[in-house]
């Protein structure tokens, strides 16, 4: 079935959020130039929502009106008779020369309301209901057109939501939606869709075919941040350095250290390409959440503290900070090491990788890896910024920041246990990426599971609910 093109007009008073809710619905962070400067778009400029790659919405972002009590005057004063239907005094204001002059601004957007099949009005929620929202509300009332008013700002502790929608229903306008550019939040946007819906019966299977998309959307995008974030994890906690127990140790942790962050940085990278935002937006030094605030080093034992998680010993003390230093010296009686590679055993077994680390440690070499502390560190983090994106509007203009409210739901992370498949990748050194010089032979499909095993459960986390809770394996 051929789906019907709707077109939509979003109009507003200047600084109401229109372009943003376009760069939100669309995310497209780029459409359009928003400011609070008053009146930066001057003119209609469209963009649309693609649909397996057909623009099923063409949305139009109009100018402001400036001059709605003044542009209602005129149309007042252009019918002379009680019967005549407003929408031909509109049409004939269209075409009179104060359109071009006095109201051009106002004319530019009634045309592309009379172009569209339907009106979004944007309006800042923490605005007082005026004169102006009256009188631009009574002009869109009379232009013949279906219009559903978008409350923006909704977020905000001074939004006068209830006033609005009082006032709203008095004018008759009961397809209300709430919304708010800067924080994605699914429901808002789906009630968009289905309040426009309800106006529109002509454009159901369109705006069903776009709900349907975007819960897709939406699912596609939690499912590949959990992969991104489960291949890292995986690289890091299969992660293992041999080295020998001399000078050499520092250099190693270094190294070590080093190929983390970047192996960090590689997945934050990709986490905020696949959301579209810039890299730009969260970065600057090693890997901060909150802009500065969690600026802290993953291997900087603040940053556990920082994020709850409790290190014991050698990690809390700085030393060896971030971690599992397994130092054998010599002098290891065979039967010692005959205990070891039995309680080793559980860990390794299956790997072919056993006995040459047995053998390594015999010869004075030592293992290093990242500790458990600092890999849960390095989980919540991630966890943090894949929720801080999940829920970030395309209009953001600050850095990525979470708020206090959605802090607090992620206390419940703070609580989460490392899953035990991560435990199963401590044993397969084979599986990460990060290892120099592979150990063993690669267990591809070992890894492939294991990775699927930890991206569902992850996935299954980053439920649209706010306060949803870290499942337990
Ligand atoms: N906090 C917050 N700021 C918003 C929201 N919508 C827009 N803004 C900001 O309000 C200003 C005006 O937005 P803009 O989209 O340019 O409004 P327009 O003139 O109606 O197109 C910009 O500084 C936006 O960043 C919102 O829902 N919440
Ligand atoms: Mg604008």
């Amino acid at each position: 079935m051929k789906l019907a093109k709707l077109k939509v007009a979003v109009v507003g008073h200047t600084n109401t959020g229109k372009t943003s809710l376009l760069r939100t619905l669309t995310r497209d962070m780029t459409f359009g130039e928003v400011s609070n400067r008053p009146a930066t778009t001057r003119h209609v400029e469209g963009t649309a929502l693609l649909i397996d790659g057909k623009p099923l919405i063409e949305l139009y972002d109009t100018p402001g009106m400036e001059d709605s009590i003044g542009l209602l005057e005129h149309l007042e004063s252009l019918r002379q008779n009680r019967q005549s239907e407003w929408i031909k005094i509109i049409r004939r204001f269209l075409e009179s020369p104060a359109a071009q002059t006095r109201f051009e601004q106002e004319a530019k957007v009634l045309r592309q309301v009379l172009g569209s099949d339907v009106a979004w009005y944007v309006i800042d929620a923490r605005d007082r209901v005026l004169g102006k929202h009256r009188d631009e509300l009574e002009i869109l009332g009379r232009s013949a057109k279906p219009v559903v008013p978008v409350l923006n700002f909704v977020a905000s502790p001074e939004a006068k939501t209830a006033r609005w929608r009082e006032h709203l229903a008095r004018v008759n306008m009961h397809a209300v939606v709430e919304f708010d550019t800067v924080v994605i939040n699914e429901t808002s946007e789906q009630h968009l869709f289905e309040k426009t819906r309800t106006l529109l019966d002509s454009f159901r299977p369109t705006l069903d075919a776009v709900i349907q998309d975007r819960i897709r959307m939406r699912a596609n995008l939690i499912r590949a941040s959990a992969d991104l974030l489960a291949d890292l994890l995986i690289d890091v906690a299969s992660y293992l350095a041999i080295t020998p127990s001399d000078g050499q140790q520092t250099k190693a942790m270094e190294k070590l250290r080093q190929s983390v962050r970047q192996r960090e940085q590689r997945c934050v990278t990709a986490l905020l390409e696949l959301h579209r935002f810039r890299p730009d937006d969260y970065m600057a030094q090693d890997l901060p959440i909150l802009d500065g605030e969690w600026g802290l080093d993953l291997f900087n034992p603040e940053s556990l503290k920082q994020f709850g998680v409790k290190a014991g010993g050698a990690a809390a003390a700085g030393g060896m900070a971030g971690l599992a230093v397994d130092a054998m010296t010599g002098g290891l009686t065979l039967g010692a090491a005959a205990a070891l590679g039995a309680a080793l055993g559980a860990l390794v077994s299956g790997s072919r990788t056993h006995g040459k680390r047995l053998t390594d440690r015999l010869r004075g070499y030592t293992e290093l890896r990242v500790n458990d502390a600092t890999m849960k560190l390095l989980a919540l983090r991630q966890i943090e910024l894949i929720r801080a994106l999940l829920r970030r509007g395309h209009a953001s203009q600050d850095k990525i920041q979470l708020n206090a409210k959605a802090a607090e739901a992620d206390q419940a992370w703070k609580g989460w246990r490392l899953p035990e498949v991560l435990k199963q990748a401590r044993a397969n050194p084979d599986w990460s990426r990060l290892n120099e010089i592979p150990l063993g032979t690669g267990q591809t499909s070992g890894r492939l599971t294991a990775m699927d095993r930890l991206a569902r459960l992850l996935e299954s986390s980053f439920a649209d609910d706010p306060t949803s809770q870290p499942k337990p394996e």
